[in-house]
């Protein structure tokens, strides 16, 4: 029959006008039957990419979420309207259309390929293929110009710790996972003469190449900008045989090194299906294992640039701070405000009746701790358990250091009495095994903590935002978000801000704890959380003082050194932690308004503790150094003792130590012990 006859009864069947493209020559037709995998690889991008080469690409995607070929079958055998039919035409916008049977979809267009995509756990099992696929295959061909291909999708094994449940059957291994899918897919592909689309391997790759974490949003998914633009990269290479890399296209969001990355990584994929390519791309860091290459970073103290730091007692239009009064009054609440809205982007206030449960409480570490965990609800669905330990026995409220963990409570202290997260708490996140407990013991000595007379007060970062760029959707971010809005504003927070702005929600709990002192609590933490602890008091007085743990580039180093960690790499490697403002800065050092020596002077008059480690190249421990010494020259100004600020470089790696926290307790002992 008639094509366009065909697609003129299937607009009128649909009641919507479908309509042919115009024959260009060099116009490609590609139908999926398909899923959500699919839904995530064709339907934003490709379009694009092949429009930047010249081509045009129509792109229709049959959907249901979760789709097997079984059920695919079914559908097609009883033509059941159950899709949701999405099309790319050919002037690149996507239409849905309702309640479409593939029948209709098959006659829209005069195909040049249709795919098959097999649901994504049931990918790697050959069996569930059968006698769906050949079933289907007839069914396409009997409907599609002789000419058209077949294909068929190599999808992408999930995140290590998915909370998929098809995960289980591959032991939760995702390298498990990846070989059976291979070996399923080449296996069903040589059986039934289809030519592969290699999306899984091109996913892997990334996955050994750049970042584990980065490649799905929740586990299973893609990440909206980076995981969906490798994927149709790999689908552009895999249909139209023209190498991506160095496609002109740019999706938003996407920085040059990722885009250069998922090309390459899309690539190796189609020439290499059935492998993993670890591809060299230009990275300056690789944070797998943290080389960079000396000519991109310098760490060679003779070749600083010149530079000049900005006055922190000049005021921005000019006038100079001349008392005290001055600076807490005018020229503080002008330096906070532009760290907020030009670097870490600005946080909301407390939640109006915030509530919070203790989860558990008991004995602990052979009797010498109370342990106690609290749940504290800051949006609906969605709290930060605090893990607390308190020496035993302790009469009256004591003081505190509050300090966030990287990998989980579980991780600090191997405490059987440690909770677990709920497991679709930690969704798309790492798993939590008990292998994990006490896997970063050595940097939580709680039992010198408490020995001393500290409560100890900590919260895994994912309870308030997962460290990855997950296009800000996950976490604590859409809480500012107004109705519509998706992504923050230039001067709206990035997670650096969020995790800051969750330690203050449990100083509002703490406020409440009988048994600490909320005006005594020290905020501490470690590299990125170092940087989030002088947030976090910079930003919050009740914080009676901050101890900064080689806190590097973002934290107390100067950014205007450009040693070691700069803002390009640091923004490059973690889009998600600062605002949008903050990337005018990337090569642009000398623009900044401000540069972090006025970050610690913040903290003034409070207690400020600044430590370094000799080996610590990449956090520059001089640039620490030198803002800290500048930051003195503020508390001098003030007026304070030189007893409130302390510095210290030991010798070593970036780590957080038993011995720098003795020398933190030390500290406290000074400030925060009445
Ligand atoms: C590095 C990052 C640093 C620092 C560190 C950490 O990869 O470049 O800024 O934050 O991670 O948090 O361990």
């Amino acid at each position: 029959m008639d094509k366009r006859f065909l697609t003129i009864l299937g607009a009128l069947l649909l009641g919507v006008a479908l309509s042919a493209a115009p024959a260009r020559p060099d116009t490609m037709r590609v139908l999926c039957i398909g899923n959500s995998f699919t839904e995530d690889a064709v339907e934003q991008n490709l379009h694009e990419i092949a429009a930047a080469d010249g081509h045009v690409l129509i792109v229709g995607n049959l959907y249901i979420g979760g789709c097997t070929l079984e059920k695919h079958w079914r559908n097609a055998e009883r033509d059941s309207a159950a899709y949701s039919y999405r099309k790319v035409g050919v002037d690149g916008i996507r239409v849905k259309y309702p309640k479409t049977p593939i029948s209709t979809a098959l006659a829209d267009e005069p195909w040049d390929v249709v795919v098959f995509h097999q649901q994504s756990a049931l990918a790697a099992v050959p069996d569930s293929f059968e006698p769906w696929i050949g079933n289907l295959q007839r069914y396409a061909k009997a409907r599609t110009p002789r000419r058209c291909k077949q294909m068929i999708h190599l999808t992408w094994a999930y995140a290590q710790g998915s909370t998929n449940e098809g995960f289980a059957r591959f032991d939760h291994s995702q390298e498990k996972m990846y070989e059976a899918l291979c070996r399923s897919i080449a296996a069903v592909a040589k059986r039934h003469r289809l030519s592969m689309i290699p999306s899984g391997t091109a996913v892997q790759n990334s996955r050994h190449t750049f970042n584990r974490e980065n490649v799905t949003r929740d586990g299973y998914h893609l990440h909206k900008w980076f995981g969906r633009y490798l994927v149709a990269c790999t689908f552009y290479e895999a249909l139209c045989k023209t190498s991506v890399v160095g496609n002109a296209y740019r999706p938003p969001h996407l920085g040059e090194r990722r885009v250069d990355i998922a090309q390459k990584c899309a690539h190796a994929a189609c020439l290499h299906p059935m492998e993993v390519t670890r591809v060299d791309f230009d990275n300056p860091f690789d944070t797998s294992g943290g080389n960079w290459k000396p000519d991109y970073i310098n760490t060679d103290p003779a070749k600083v640039l010149a530079y000049t730091l900005p006055d922190a007692l000049t005021m921005q239009d000019g006038r100079k701070v001349t008392s005290p009064e001055q600076w807490y009054a005018e020229r503080r609440p002008e330096l906070l405000d532009l760290f907020e809205t030009k670097m870490y982007g600005k946080a909301p206030g407390p939640i109006e009746g915030m509530k919070w449960e203790i989860a558990e409480e008991g004995p602990a570490l052979d009797g010498k701790a109370l342990r106690r965990q609290v749940r504290i609800f800051y949006a609906p669905h969605k709290y930060i358990t605090v893990l607390m330990y308190l020496p035993a026995g302790a009469t009256g409220p004591i003081p505190a250091f509050m300090g966030m963990n990287f990998e989980g409570n579980v991780t600090i202290s191997p405490d059987p009495g440690i909770l677990y997260p709920e497991p679709n708490y930690a969704r798309g996140y790492r798993i939590y095994t008990e292998p994990a407990r006490g896997s970063q013991e050595a940097r939580w000595p709680v039992e010198d903590i408490i020995a001393r007379g500290y409560a100890l007060v900590t919260f895994h970062t994912s309870d308030i935002d997962p460290d990855y760029d997950d296009g800000f959707g996950n976490g604590a971010t859409p809480l500012i978000y107004r109705e519509g809005q998706k992504f923050p504003d230039p001067d709206q927070w990035g997670t650096l801000s969020e995790w800051a702005w969750g330690m203050s929600r449990v100083l509002d709990y703490l406020e409440a704890d009988p048994d600490v002192d909320a005006s005594r609590v020290a905020a501490i933490g470690h590299s990125r959380l170092g940087k989030t602890a002088l947030l976090a008091a910079a930003r919050d007085p009740r914080f009676a003082m901050a101890v900064s743990n080689d806190s590097g580039c973002g934290g107390a180093a100067l950014s205007r050194r450009r040693y070691g960690e700069t803002i390009r790499f640091i923004t490059g490697n973690f889009p998600h932690w600062f605002c949008g403002n903050f990337f005018k800065y990337v090569d642009n050092e000398d623009t900044l308004p401000f540069d972090q020596h006025e970050f610690l002077a913040l903290i003034a008059p409070r207690p400020l503790y600044v430590a370094s480690a000799e080996d610590d190249s990449w956090s520059d421990p001089v640039g620490e150094r030198l803002a800290f010494q500048e930051a003195q020259k503020v508390y001098d100004f003030l007026g304070l003792d030189r007893g409130l600020t302390e510095y210290h470089i030991r010798e070593g790696e970036h780590e957080l130590t038993r011995g720098d926290w003795l020398r933190y307790l030390d500290f406290a002992d000074k400030h925060l012990k009445h």
